[in-house]
């Protein structure tokens, strides 16, 4: 493709963001897409090629929250400076994105990236291969309006990968599972029917799992840094240090994320529905209500696990997310309440009990 001269729609415009930019375009603004965000600057995407943008005062003072700062795969209305420079205005409506939790920080929401078609669950089929955690990034995705799709890496040295797909397929019956190797480059041409023209496909997983070798598959060079892997527990060493959006050769784009150190929900409960919806159908046929499945009579959950027809680790793993997702909520109620009361006065005293109680995996 000629980065000089791009044609937005195999970037992934299309009449919904058109809608959303109607305004802007009688202003005299262009649109954009932001493909990597450094500090203060940001590359975009633009039908003139790539344009090095900062943002207007106007919309810094306005994005007093975080999350309506530009993330990489947004799209922007743009003022441009030069022929390299330009100064972004507005961020347009996101279709999907997204986000987690801010590390660290008590109950702060972060947009990691936006207006995802597709996000990829890497995971590598070695010692660090995880349900669990599988689990985890299926609740976030769900919620992300991006679609969910498992992808299964490191083929080449995995032992007893049919019991691992059968396993998956107990928690996500529903969802895509493509097994590749991309040291071999096997499989990987299957990930394309996500790409097309237009389409942005995300990679997320821990470090080490092989996005960005995929990534290179895909491009057809190695232009991602691609890192070992400790070799007592294969965890990696986070070699990739910053997202960003890449345009492949054969059409569509990928964003290659860095392995998340800490993925931390930022969820409703509705989402932990969505995953365990096995879960939910049998909790309709409890006998109370508003049962916990813990120790009620006639809980209709506790029962398929007597009979065989729930994994116990499956419900296990369910009452932790649940808890979690619980603390959370009180988490983020009790802030708003004591932000309330005092009027910020004793927030950080707050924040610091809570960040103690921070729940772990
Ligand atoms: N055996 C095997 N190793 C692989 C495969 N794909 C990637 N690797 C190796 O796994 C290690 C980590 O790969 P990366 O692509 O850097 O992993 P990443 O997910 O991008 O990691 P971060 O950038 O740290 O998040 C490298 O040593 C790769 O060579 C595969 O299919 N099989
Ligand atoms: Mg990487
Ligand atoms: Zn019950």
């Amino acid at each position: 493709m000629d980065i000089f001269n791009l044609d937005l729609e195999a970037i992934g415009w299309d009449f919904f963001f058109e809608d959303n930019f109607a305004k802007y375009k009688e202003e005299g603004l262009i649109p954009g897409r932001i493909s990597e965000v450094q500090l203060k600057n940001f590359v975009l995407l633009t039908k003139n090629g790539e344009i090095e943008g900062r943002i207007s005062g106007k919309l810094r003072f306005e994005a007093d929250e975080k999350n309506k700062l530009p993330v990489v795969g947004d799209w922007v209305a743009l003022k441009i400076e030069s022929n390299t420079k330009g100064t972004i205005h507005a961020v347009l409506p996101r279709k999907s994105k997204f986000s987690r939790k801010v590390p660290g920080k008590v109950t702060e929401e972060q947009v990691m990236i936006s207006n995802v078609d597709t996000v990829w669950i890497v995971s590598g089929l070695d010692q660090d291969f995880n349900i669990q955690r599988i689990e985890r990034y299926l609740m976030l995705v769900s919620k992300s309006g991006a679609k969910p799709v498992l992808v299964l890496n490191k083929a080449d040295i995995c032992i007893g990968l049919e019991d691992r797909i059968q396993e998956l397929k107990k928690i996500a019956p529903t969802i895509p599972i493509h097994t590749v190797s991309a040291e071999l480059n096997e499989g990987v041409g299957e990930l394309y029917q996500y790409l097309g023209k237009g389409k942005t496909v995300a990679l997320l997983g821990s470090s080490g799992v092989g996005k960005s070798t995929i990534t290179n598959k895909l491009l057809g060079f190695n232009r991602q840094k691609v890192g070992s892997v400790r070799e007592w527990d294969s965890h990696g060493r986070h070699i990739t240090t910053f997202r960003e959006l890449i345009i492949l050769p054969k059409g569509g784009m990928i964003i290659d994320n860095p392995g998340m150190r800490e993925l931390q929900l930022w969820s409703e409960d509705e989402d932990i529905n969505q995953v365990f919806d096995d879960i939910e159908l049998l909790s309709r046929q409890c006998k109370f209500r508003d049962c916990s499945h813990r120790n009620e009579p006639g809980c209709a959950v506790k029962n398929a696990i007597r009979d065989g027809k729930l994994d116990l680790r499956r419900y296990e793993h369910y009452l932790k997310l649940k808890k979690e997702l619980e603390f959370l909520s009180i988490k983020q109620n009790g802030l708003t309440r004591v932000a309330e009361k005092t009027r910020g006065k004793n927030i950080s005293k707050y924040a610091k009990v809570v960040g103690k109680l921070k729940t772990r995996e």
